[in-house]
């Protein structure tokens, strides 16, 4: 048996502070056709794909901030988008920094979220998650190189109803999102992996140089890598890796757009620091082999010892 999904991981190299919605949008367009010229069924962008990367400013000007926020998906911008995708059959996985103005559920307040969402071959929205781990900090570091603001920019999801690692019947599988960050962390998988997921579709904008850790920007691309991939096999999953790359703003962002296997293996890698789509002929069957047997949760796990990682935050050592 097989269940054949054909995915595209469309990179996109850096986007300039200057670049309109409309010229990026051109791009994602490009990306769709040659998706399209390829048979592929599933398009996946990378994180926060409308915009240069603008968390790595400090910014106090709340309306020259909210400047790169959408308040509505698809919005005036992305319509064409949808509609295109919608014509070709092709769904797509997108991000982007999303503006809830009187968030219903959270008080009436305005809200804005690192976001991405899923969209079926039809253009109808079924699923969207809200970034969990923001990195970076709060308040300006002038220090750094260049900020990475993440954390005063955005707001964490509430648990609950959209907030939390879902995952979704679509596209005759089980599909998961997360966002950058995420990627690092085993508990983003694990959350997804017991509610079965067989795919899960991120986007990155990943500095190589990081600013707290500077020993640590020779390894970028094996800890991009080393995290999806370690995803991948212990919760047999596919994994779709989607870069925002190259040159952005003076700021040199990884590529290494990729996608993975259940076994962990690398199937299809972008080879550039641009635009670029990486194609892989996935079988969601493939998962069953792992799922069934060394990754066996229900057989395997022993829950009973894990307490500790939803009862503690940061490590204690022993007295
Ligand atoms: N956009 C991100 O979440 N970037 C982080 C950087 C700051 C380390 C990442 O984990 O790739």
């Amino acid at each position: 048996m097989a269940r054949w999904l054909t995915v595209g991981a469309a990179q996109l190299g850096g986007i300039a502070r200057a670049e309109t919605r409309a010229q990026v949008v051109d791009r994602l367009l490009a990306l769709l056709h040659q998706a399209h010229a390829m048979g592929v069924e599933l398009v996946v962008y990378p994180e926060l794909a409308l915009t240069t990367f603008f968390p790595r400013w400090f910014m106090t000007d709340q309306a020259e901030i909210d400047a790169f926020f959408e308040r509505t998906m698809p919005g005036p911008a992305t319509q064409r988008l949808f509609d295109e995708a919608a014509r070709l059959k092709i769904g797509f996985c997108l991000g982007y920094a999303e503006l809830v103005a009187d968030a219903e559920g959270e008080g009436g307040r305005t809200r804005r979220y690192n976001t991405a969402i899923l969209v079926d071959r039809a253009g109808t929205i079924v699923g969207r998650y809200r970034k969990i781990h923001l990195p970076g900090h709060a308040e300006h570091e002038p220090w750094r190189r260049f900020q990475h603001l993440e954390k005063r920019y955005f707001d964490v999801p509430e648990p609950g109803n959209e907030g939390g690692f879902k995952v979704w019947r679509a596209f005759d599988g089980l599909l998961g999102l997360c966002i950058c960050n995420d990627r690092r962390w085993p508990e983003t998988y694990r959350v997804m992996g017991l509610q079965g997921v067989e795919m899960v579709l991120l986007g990155y904008n990943t500095p190589v140089h990081n600013p707290p850790a500077p020993e640590h920007d020779t390894l970028s691309l094996f800890h991009n890598h080393l995290s999806m991939q370690a995803g991948a096999y212990q919760n047999g999953t596919w994994v779709v890796g989607v870069a925002k790359c190259g040159i952005e703003e003076g700021c040199e962002m990884i590529g290494g757009s990729a996608i993975i296997a259940p076994s962990g293996e690398i199937v299809a890698q972008c080879a550039t620091q641009g635009d670029e789509l990486a194609v892989a002929r996935c079988d969601l069957d493939r998962c069953a082999s792992y799922k069934t047997t060394t990754f066996n949760f229900a057989v395997h796990r022993q829950p009973q010892h894990y307490t500790l990682i939803t009862d503690r935050k940061g490590a204690v050592p022993p007295d």
